[in-house]
């Protein structure tokens, strides 16, 4: 072996890539694996032109975990692929003047490439894109699912269209400008946007509201469902109560209110009921968008000239419209009680109302019913699934209409409805998506009646797309794959996914959406589990001079330069490095020289000289080392296992090391430096191929404790000297004072009479006559 002088990582790192495709050692057998784990990072969607050090850093945090299960036996299936269909590829697309399909196949291989060299244990056997037609031709089998169990329909309804990306979007995709982190038109800094005003998720531009026939799926029939669940699933807390909040059940009860003079009586969506008594006016939507677009809150009102009775007290109720009440809620109006609503009051102060104070009586609710004033009532702040995009690069929704027959679903064995490669895929906007203006694709027949039939020429939403994708996986190379969308025994042992880990910004999207079409085949008794991650991390971020990394604000860091330059094991370590894995994190280019230097300095320490015998503290330090970073990983804390390898390594600099020593380091670096430790390995410490298989070290609970202290020897007060002794004798007066009495450096102060004075276990101070 011809000795190594620095870490070579542009031979070392492409080299042991090899090796392990070759061996396979990350590829599972899917059929035969026990003691299983499915560790799944969400798949990216390649927008930009590669995948900057905020993706790596996501991808390494779950990979490290995905090692360190690996390495305690598990039989670990990392997957990866791409969620490449959908606006935001498309978007990125048109920008550059490419097809979406060009874009798509460049992207394709330079993702794969960025993924490969950041040294991620994944299967590279299976891999899925969502715009691979074998996999969307399953994307549109589960819509037809979806239709056959009356899941999916089809409605006229104001719904959110975005003028930017020129089709409708579903609400969890406005959003505010800064949750969105987008500049919508008008304003130059996120800064001066007012906190209310809602974006389009991917473009920024403000959404409008038009009236449209669009295709829906039901997920507000799962709401209770998808609530309650939220109980046996292991999540952090602030994404749970994300999804508890948008879906927004409220109890309440709908109160009608006669009219004077009309025979059309007014009805009331409360959930204070009990405060029946001291409402003073209705209030009614006005129509003008509250919150979601006006930039001022004030409250807006016009007194009707009608007035509602209220039927406990015979009180005249003066109708109003308003701005604050929402059309889209409840049933778009409200009882005014200004003496327990704040907003309420404010609007009852502004416009001169009555304010009435009477205490609440929980013996209405039952008083309203009995006289037939009113019903309880749920209400839902979410709604259905949006699922058709005005837009070209995504699934066709595989139905057909017929003028006699109505919507019928494609036959499943004419699946998958192709998207043709077309000339003129820009969107419109006219409310038609750009198959609409091509008759080659959407005549057809009708399946049932066999007549002139035209296509659905929207595709679906790419939410749909992404939720389903980790049932795909295993299954990719079970032998089912071009028959079926997963195979039910693969599916059977290795769902749900074991451990899930993404961005906290999906806590609504593709984590709600996905749980619901896990429901929805779980019902179809094709799943035997109904939530797809019962574990789920959620990630902090990499930001670049105080702001999350984009293309737009130029503040990208280009892994690639660094893995040239430094190589990926230096990466993973700084990026695993920089804070604790859920939080908020800059990337600073000294910070990857720093531990550029730090990799230089472990790699010295495995080819420098080795003792037989490991000096005690060593043995100590070692033991408490892969204590330390056996708990840090397993609760994500990669910052700090990384700080005490870095002890470890100190000491071992400072005490010399022996091979025993190295082992534990090589095999505790390995989940955060794949390559250096791999080549150590093999090369310097000769052990079998693989370290990544290699069983996680274990400590020993009585070598925990350091056996031996150090006591300082002084005279008069004066340090003269210290001593290493062991623990038990360290109290022992007598031993203490004769070994510190046969150190010469101690004797030679001591000619004439003395005292001791001891203190047991750290200070011998001898104190000499003057
Ligand atoms: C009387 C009342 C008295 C109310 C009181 C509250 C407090 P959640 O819990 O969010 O469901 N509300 C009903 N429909 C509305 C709409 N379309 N736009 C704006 N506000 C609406 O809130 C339900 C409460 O919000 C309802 O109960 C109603 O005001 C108001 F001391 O009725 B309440
Ligand atoms: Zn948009």
């Amino acid at each position: 072996m011809v000795k190594a002088k620095f870490y070579d990582h542009k031979a070392i790192e492409p080299k042991w890539d090899r090796e392990w495709s070759l061996n396979k050692i990350y590829q599972p057998d899917l059929g035969k694996a026990t003691k299983k784990f499915y560790n799944l990072m969400m798949f990216p969607y390649p927008s930009a032109e590669g995948l900057h050090a905020g993706n790596m850093f996501a991808f390494t945090g779950s990979d490290i975990y995905g090692r360190f299960k690996r390495m305690n036996g598990y039989n670990v299936f990392e997957p990866i692929g791409l969620d490449g269909f959908g606006i935001h590829s498309e978007n990125y697309a048109l920008k550059v003047g490419k097809t979406p399909k060009k874009h798509a196949a460049d992207s394709e291989a330079n993702y794969y490439k960025q993924l490969h060299m950041i040294g991620d244990g994944f299967d590279w056997l299976r891999t899925l894109e969502t715009y691979d037609r074998d996999y969307y031709r399953w994307t549109q089998w589960l819509f037809i699912q979806l239709f056959k169990a009356g899941l999916a329909y089809r409605a006229k309804s104001s719904v959110n269209w975005c003028p930017g990306c020129r089709t409708v979007l579903a609400d969890e995709q406005i959003m505010t400008a800064h949750q969105a982190g987008k500049i919508p038109p008008g304003y130059k800094s996120l800064k001066e946007v007012p906190d209310d005003v809602k974006v389009c998720e991917r473009c920024g531009n403000i959404p409008e509201k038009r009236d449209l026939e669009q295709w829906f799926f039901r997920i507000t029939k799962y709401a209770d469902r998808l609530l309650e669940n939220l109980d046996k699933i292991n999540w952090p807390e602030k994404i749970k109560l994300a999804q508890k909040n948008w879906i927004g059940r409220s109890k309440g009860m709908i109160i009608s209110f006669d009219v004077e003079g009309e025979s059309e009586k007014i009805e009331v969506f409360t959930t204070r009921a009990d405060t029946l008594n001291a409402a003073t006016f209705i209030a009614v939507a006005s129509g003008e968008e509250s919150g979601s677009v006006k930039k001022d809150k004030e409250k807006t009102g016009k007194f009707t000239g009608r007035y509602a009775i209220n039927p406990i007290n015979g009180r005249k109720l003066p109708i109003w419209e308003t701005n604050y009440v929402s059309k889209d809620y409840g049933t778009g109006a409200i009882m005014g009680v200004p003496a327990h609503d704040e907003r309420d009051l404010e609007f009852a102060d502004k416009f001169k109302l009555d304010v009435i104070d009477i205490k609440p009586d929980q013996s209405l609710f039952e008083t309203i019913k009995k006289n037939g004033w009113g019903r309880d009532h749920t209400n839902l702040h979410l709604r259905d699934w949006l699922i058709s995009r005005q837009r070209y690069w995504g699934p066709p929704i595989p139905m057909i209409h017929c003028e006699k027959c109505d919507w019928q679903p494609v036959p499943e064995k004419d699946l998958p409805v192709v998207l043709p490669d077309i000339d003129d895929y820009s969107p419109e906007g006219t409310g038609r998506g750009p198959l609409a203006n091509h008759p080659e694709f959407y005549k057809t027949k009708c399946p049932k009646c066999g007549g002139a039939a035209r296509r659905e020429t929207d595709v679906s939403d790419t939410f749909l797309d992404s939720s389903w994708y980790f049932l795909r996986y295993p299954s990719i190379d079970s032998g089912t794959a071009d028959s079926r969308p997963f195979d039910p025994e693969v599916t059977k042992n290795w769902l749900p996914v074991d451990q899930y880990f993404g961005g906290a910004e999906h806590a609504l999207l593709h984590l709600m959406y996905s749980r619901f079409i896990t429901m929805f085949l779980y019902d179809q008794k094709l799943l035997n589990f109904d939530e797809p991650f019962p574990n789920f991390y959620a990630h902090g971020l990499v930001i670049k001079d105080g702001a999350k990394m984009s293309k737009s604000k130029g503040n990208v860091v280009n892994p690639d330069e660094y893995i040239e330059k430094f190589g990926a094991d230096t990466l993973r370590l700084y990026l695993m490095f920089m804070g604790p894995m859920d939080s908020y994190m800059d990337f600073r280019d000294s910070g990857m020289e720093g531990m550029g230097r730090f990799v230089e300095r472990v790699w010295k320490l495995f080819h420098a000289k080795t003792t037989e015998k490991m000096d005690n503290a060593v043995v100590v330090k070692m033991h408490q080392t892969i204590k330390k970073v056996t708990g840090d990983i397993k609760k994500f804390r990669y910052n700090t296992a990384i700080a005490a390898i870095m002890e470890y390594v100190n000491l071992l600099k400072e005490k010399g090391t022996s091979k025993e020593a190295l082992i534990m380091l090589a095999q505790l670096l390995a989940p955060f430096a794949p390559h250096m430790t791999e080549e150590v390995w093999n090369e310097v410490l000769g052990q079998k191929f693989s370290i990544h298989t290699s069983d996680w070290p274990k400590y020993n609970e009585k070598l925990l404790e350091v056996d031996e202290v150090i006591v300082i020897i002084q005279v008069n007060g004066k340090m003269r000297g210290q001593m290493t002794i062991d623990k038990d004798l360290a109290n022992d007066k007598e031993k203490v004072e004769e070994k510190a009495l046969a150190d010469e450096k101690v004797s030679k102060w001591l000619t004439g009479k003395y005292d001791a004075v001891f203190v047991p276990g750290k200070i011998i101070n001898f104190v000499t006559e003057v």
